[in-house]
């Protein structure tokens, strides 16, 4: 039978912020490979945008996160690369549960490992959709009272 015609997906992603830093890892995959992304994924039937952060988060690096708030949305097509790809991705922030903990390589097959990376002196490259939003100013830390 013919390949079904490609469709969007909703992907949730999550800036996890400790102090001026956010988590990054090196991807491994089809869309985006060896760039550095946030931790996250595709939503899942019946998820809630919060649980499947959670989810995600958890799955990738071991951390359990509090305090996640919606952030932004972005519309993401990818039709350069060897899969074409479209995705809404939903963007989230969120603490580490416990700040001390450190990052896991959960999936390794996915990543290259994960680091803290200051907001100031990013890594690069950056995963497009992030570069693009750091480009425009975009930040993702609550403003300096709250912190
Ligand atoms: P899953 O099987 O665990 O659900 O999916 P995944 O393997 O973790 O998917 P992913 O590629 O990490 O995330 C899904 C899509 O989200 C990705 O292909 C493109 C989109 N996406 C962005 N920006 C970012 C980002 O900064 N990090 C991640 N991980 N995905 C992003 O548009
Ligand atoms: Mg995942
Ligand atoms: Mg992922």
């Amino acid at each position: 039978s013919p390949a079904p015609a490609p469709v969007p997906r909703v992907a949730v992603v999550v800036f996890l912020l400790k102090g001026k830093a956010v988590l990054l890892g090196r991807r491994r995959s089809s869309v985006g490979d060896s760039t550095f992304a946030l931790p996250g994924g595709h939503l899942e039937f019946g998820e809630s945008f919060e649980e499947c952060a959670a989810r995600e988060v958890e799955e990738e690096t071991g951390l359990k996160i509090d305090g996640t708030e919606l952030l932004t949305v972005t519309n993401n097509v990818f039709l350069e690369e060897p899969k074409p790809a479209h995705y809404v991705t939903v963007f989230l922030r969120a603490r580490p549960a416990r700040p001390e903990q450190e990052p896991e390589n959960r999936e390794p097959e996915k990543c290259h490992g994960w680091g803290w990376y200051d907001w100031d002196d990013l890594p690069s490259p950056l995963f497009w959709p992030l570069e693009k939003m750091v480009r425009s100013g975009f930040d993702p830390f609550p403003p300096q009272a709250s912190r």
